[in-house]
């Protein structure tokens, strides 16, 4: 099994001289003012939860944009500081973006054309000329920023879509540093990416580097006949790579996972066993059984499908009126974008018509928390008092929350009722697996997850960690950097 001790002892004997950086928009920890003080955060979403237990092992640094309030407060002089907090194991180097740089290329061309581009979640993606400017201007800010940190001998890890043109930017500078790109959320077949005014700079900037790597074959597929019916490139599709203007980039499926070890002993630690019992006070909702979802708030999640489906189940299963609660906990993102508003007013006006429609004395059957961050025992308590956990994307790379979920149902007491069109589905098959566009489909994967024996759902859950384990971070960290290193 991969440990994070292993993962750090092979990876020293592997990088040798390479420094190793891995880069991102967004950054692991923030400082903020608060309350007329300085206080540090790590931040929420998948890839830190991801990426921070390697850091952490391994050592290096990781370059982000700088978001905090008191950012600028805390680093050196070369814009670092050491993290996490209260125990350092890793530099992080902050870039700084002004309002408009962040506007366009954070808020626009990032989220509102690659990301709705790259989902099929039908939303229109909107592709503003000046919003690209200003993200290939803040590519290249990382871009100096890299080359200001590292040596010539580094390996230089990007992640996602927010910097497809920086692998471009600093080949031209520096053609000795390795150079990979992990792109954290589906790649789109071929039909939907033409539409795009800037896919050759895109495609051109991503083949740029030397691998890159996506959760599943199917979006490495995708890339491959993206590319093929774009460019003028060679591709080898038994070997999986491209060749374009002389240059080769690996295209590798590598699926991201979680810290198995980590969750299982903090959802067993006593501070999370004493935080069940605080969650019915918490809930203020009698209940009998407790269905659960977690979610960054975004439409790909599909959380109004969600809430249709429990509508739907409560109607087809009377029996379970005045027994059964919802609970849709979440943590707000990109809300300065309007699709984002209205998004979080659709899924409040949904929640109370459907509790108006079964609310009896006390009890309704649908609880929302979502600008709830919850500190990870407590997040853990969650996981173990649910008797189900709900994941209703209607498309994710890979989806962490499901993983999460299985490591920290360590009484074996609740089921996964998973989307088939996760990333996670395709590892995670002894989960109940629904089209969340199917609501009735949804409500029946329900009552059937509840009404599995206990027998049952013990089977299921112990096939899903032992694969978990197998499969956790610290090797897919291993698997991919293993990869990378054979370039040399
Ligand atoms: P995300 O879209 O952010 O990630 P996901 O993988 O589910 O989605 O990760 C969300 C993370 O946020 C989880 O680790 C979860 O624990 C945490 N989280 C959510 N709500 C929380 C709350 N209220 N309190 C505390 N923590 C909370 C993107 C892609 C995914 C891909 C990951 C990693 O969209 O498909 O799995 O990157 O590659």
């Amino acid at each position: 099994m991969w440990t994070p001790e292993r993962l750090r002892d092979t990876m020293r004997q592997k990088l040798g001289d390479h420094q190793f950086l891995v880069v991102s928009n967004r950054e692991p920890y923030v400082h903020d003012y608060r309350g007329g003080q300085i206080r540090s955060q790590k931040t929420i979403s998948g890839l830190v939860t991801a990426l921070d237990p390697v850091m952490q092992a391994c050592g290096g640094i990781w370059v982000a944009f700088g978001s905090g309030s008191a950012d600028r407060e805390v680093v050196d002089g070369n814009d670092c500081i050491q993290v996490p907090p209260e125990h350092p194991r890793y530099a992080l180097r902050r870039v700084w973006l002004s309002k408009e740089e962040e506007s366009g290329y954070y808020y626009g061309y990032s989220n509102q054309a690659l990301w709705p581009l790259s989902h099929t979640a039908y939303r229109q993606p909107t592709f503003d000329a000046k919003d690209w400017e200003y993200y290939d201007e803040v590519n290249k800010k990382f871009s100096e920023a890299i080359l200001d940190s590292c040596r010539d001998r580094a390996f230089v890890w990007l992640q996602d879509y927010h910097l497809v043109r920086c692998a471009k930017h600093l080949k031209d500078r520096n053609s000795s540093l390795i150079v990979s790109l992990f792109w954290h959320i589906p790649w789109p077949n071929a039909e939907v990416f033409r539409i795009c005014p800037q896919k050759f700079d895109i495609l051109e900037g991503l083949l740029a580097n030397d691998m890159l790597g996506f959760h599943i074959l199917y979006h490495c597929h995708n890339f491959l006949s993206t590319v093929e019916q774009e460019l003028e490139a060679k591709v080898d599709w038994e070997e999986l790579a491209v060749t374009y203007q002389g240059h080769r980039t690996l295209v590798r499926p590598f699926p991201i996972s979680v810290d198995d070890d980590n969750i299982c002993r903090i959802a067993k630690s006593p501070e999370s066993t004493e935080a069940i019992k605080n969650i019915p006070a918490e809930l203020e909702v009698p209940f009998e059984y407790l269905t659960l979802s977690v979610d960054r708030v975004d439409y790909t999640k599909g959380i109004p499908e969600k809430i249709r489906a429990i509508d739907r189940f409560l109607e087809k299963y009377p029996e379970y009126q005045g027994k059964f609660v919802f609970l849709q906990l979440g943590v707000l993102s990109r809300i300065r974008i309007s699709t984002y508003k209205q998004l979080i007013d659709e899924i409040q006006g949904l929640a109370e018509e459907v509790n108006w429609k079964y609310r009896v004395g006390s009890w309704c059957p649908i609880v929302l928390m979502i600008n709830r961050r919850l500190d990870y025992p407590a997040y853990l308590a969650h996981y173990r008092a649910a008797d189900l956990l709900l994941v209703g994307s209607l498309h994710d790379g890979m989806n962490l929350v499901a993983k999460e979920y299985v490591m920290a149902n360590v009484d074996y007491k609740g089921m996964l009722v998973l989307s088939r069109f996760t990333g996670a589905a395709r590892e995670l098959k002894e989960a109940v697996l629904v089209n969340p566009y199917d609501t009735e489909a949804i409500a029946d994967a329900i009552k059937e997850a509840l009404e599995m024996p206990k027998k049952e759902k013990r089977r299921r859950m112990t096939l899903m960690q032992r694969n978990i384990r197998e499969h956790n971070i610290f090797w897919w960290a291993h698997e991919y950097i293993d990869s990378l290193i054979k370039l040399t």
